[in-house]
């Protein structure tokens, strides 16, 4: 690999404030990967990460400013049901604050507007949302409690990429079993951690001059480093769509990607377009049935890709 993205990278890293928790985050990993592809079981599960919502970019170390990327996390929250249905253990690398697996059909306000209290001491589901927060919880109480999905959050470009290494490192030894699903929305631009003012930056001294580093492309590294063996998928959006699938041709090419879902910002919810090295597969949601989506059609697309690449990895 060029030597210059691998001391891009290192760089980065180091200079990267400690992740907090970082030994409780990897005893969670590893119990959870043991649990889901035991080294002498025939119950093995297929393993994908899937990240979900944007990063920000701190400007100050004690950040009261930042830069950030747009991702609400619907298409991560919906895409890992589809893959939990799919009989997949997911490790659900989130945005805090983004859409959740199982609570996307909750209102926003889902606590002040599904309950209500009827006497002093009992509050009761509304009646328009009990069907909603019933499943909720059943869903997401039955898929933590089956051990299939691990939950972990971030908000800054250092937590999601220190994160993102830690989980493509431990892994790999499940080796095409592995997928990583790359749907969150990562900064291209960020702030040194050693450059960066510790302070807040005061308003009084004019126009802010500021200057962004490349944060270095970690997909290379996660296909040719980290994890090998995973079967990887990442997103590309745009909002001019002349240049869109020129852009994750680009990418597939570039990064080794498996396939690259491609997506413009308006239409996401209703078509993607899934680039690979045999061509591009249109996924639209079905407009005939209500309350569809195009993560549906889309999971059920890469389960079967992922399959056919395990037989052909002759594991
Ligand atoms: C995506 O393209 C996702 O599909 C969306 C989903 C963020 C558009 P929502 O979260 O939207 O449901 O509201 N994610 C990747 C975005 C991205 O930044 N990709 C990089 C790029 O396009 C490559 S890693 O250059």
């Amino acid at each position: 690999m060029d030597s210059s993205l691998l001391s891009e990278i290192e760089s980065f890293f180091e200079s990267a404030p400690p992740l907090k928790d970082r030994a409780g985050i990897a005893d969670k990993l590893k119990e959870f990967i043991e649990l889901n592809s035991p080294p002498s079981g025939s119950s093995r599960r297929r393993i994908v990460c899937v990240t979900s919502g944007g990063t920000t970019v701190p400007l100050e170390q004690r950040c009261v400013r930042y830069i950030d990327n747009f991702s609400s996390g619907h298409r991560g929250a919906a895409s890992t049901e589809y893959f939990i249905k799919a009989g997949y253990a997911v490790i659900f690398l989130y945005r805090r604050g983004t859409y959740q697996p199982y609570c996307r059909s909750l209102p926003d306000n889902a606590f002040l507007e599904c309950f209500e209290v009827t006497d002093e001491s009992t509050v009761q589901v509304s009646e328009p949302h009990s069907e909603a927060v019933k499943s909720a919880i059943r869903d997401h109480h039955a898929a933590v409690a089956g051990g299939v999905l691990l939950k972990l959050p971030f908000t800054t470009i250092f937590e999601c990429l220190q994160m993102l290494q830690m989980i493509a490192v431990s892994i790999r030894i499940i080796g095409p079993n592995a997928m990583f699903y790359l749907a969150a929305a990562v900064s291209d631009f960020y702030v040194p951690w050693r450059s960066m003012a510790e302070h807040k930056i005061q308003s009084g001294s004019g126009p802010l001059d500021m200057r962004l580093v490349q944060v270095p492309k970690m997909l290379s590294v996660l296909r040719k480093e980290w994890a090998p063996m995973a079967f990887c998928i990442s997103f590309k959006l745009e909002t001019d769509s002349k240049i869109l699938l020129k852009k994750a041709d680009m990418a597939l090419k570039k990064y080794e990607m498996h396939a690259v879902v491609a997506n413009e910002l308006s239409t996401r919810k209703e078509e993607v377009v899934v680039v690979t090295n045999n061509g591009n597969i249109p996924v639209y949601r079905d407009k005939t049935q209500a309350g569809s989506d195009v993560e549906n059609p889309l999971i059920k697309l890469l389960v079967d890709r992922h399959s056919a690449y395990i037989k052909d990895s002759g594991t």
